[in-house]
């Protein structure tokens, strides 16, 4: 089986910027500090490096609070990138921002032009398909603009749900191999993943899920014990970097960067 979903040869991060405290958040828990968020990005950056990427850093964009979860302004796909219409309308403008740096790797770059958007939080793209789940910032429109574009390269989209009240798709479950998903219970109970193995985060640690497998590396934010001994005992090689100041601002592992390989390589 091939292992393109998860093994990957670069990765795009954008630097935190000051206005990362001004950051969307479903709910109060704190002002994020700056320093710290700065000091576990590094720790983010350094960890993809370990596990072999080349990473492509992008400066701060002071004008996009949200800005350095990347992940949401595009899907990297092995024969081409589509730039995402964010839901959030502070974050639309984001999107944009990223296609030039997409454009120095890949000759193919879609668009989503709307009106429907998505932001590729949503998206867990496996082996076999591309899975998205509905929320509050991916509609139907968005989902099926791209079911439409990425049907040139033989992608086989599958609509699924993000529970209720959860952000992204992908706050609650990551690709651990070709087989296997990390899911919160809440999640993997919607039942969408019949066709995978599930490992489940350990009660209370459902923010565990948002984590990435990267090359040989697992990278799971720091402070979910349980669930990091789970992925342990399963073989998985857990690399955990902090992140309680993005997490305040409602993102986590997988929002911070964008992992591909370019086609030209
Ligand atoms: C937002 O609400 O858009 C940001 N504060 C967090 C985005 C996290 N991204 C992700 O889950 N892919």
């Amino acid at each position: 089986m091939s292992d393109t979903s998860f093994r990957f040869t670069h990765a795009i991060v954008r630097q935190p910027a000051p206005s990362a405290t001004q950051g969307l958040r479903a709910i109060d828990s704190g002002q994020p500090d700056i320093t710290r968020m700065r000091a576990d990005h590094a720790a983010y950056v350094a960890a993809l490096r370990a596990a072999g990427g080349t990473v492509i850093e992008l400066p701060a964009l002071d004008a996009y609070p949200d800005a350095q979860f990347v992940e949401d302004t595009a899907l990297c796909l092995r024969q081409g990138a589509v730039v995402m219409r964010p839901g959030a309308p502070s974050r639309l403008g984001e999107a944009a921002e990223m296609a030039p740096t997409l454009a120095r790797f890949y000759d193919e770059i879609l668009t989503i032009q709307g009106p429907g958007t998505i932001e590729a939080g949503d998206i867990l793209t496996t082996e076999s398909e591309i899975l998205v789940g509905g929320s509050a910032r991916t509609d139907a429109a968005g989902m099926d603009e791209l079911r439409g574009l990425v049907a040139r390269w033989g992608y086989k989209v599958r609509v699924l749900q993000t529970p209720p009240g959860v952000l992204h798709f992908k706050t609650d479950c990551s690709l651990l191999d070709a087989e296997t998903i990390l899911a919160t219970p809440r999640l993997a109970a919607a039942g969408g993943f019949s066709n995978y193995r599930v490992i489940l985060t350990a009660d209370g640690e459902e923010a565990a899920a948002n984590s990435i497998r990267f090359n040989d590396a697992v990278i799971v934010p720091a402070g979910f014990a349980a669930t990091a001994e789970r992925l342990d005992k399963a073989g998985y090689k857990v690399v955990s970097v902090g992140n309680s100041e993005c997490a305040k601002i409602d993102g986590g592992m997988s929002c911070l960067s964008l992992r591909f390989t370019p086609p030209r390589s």
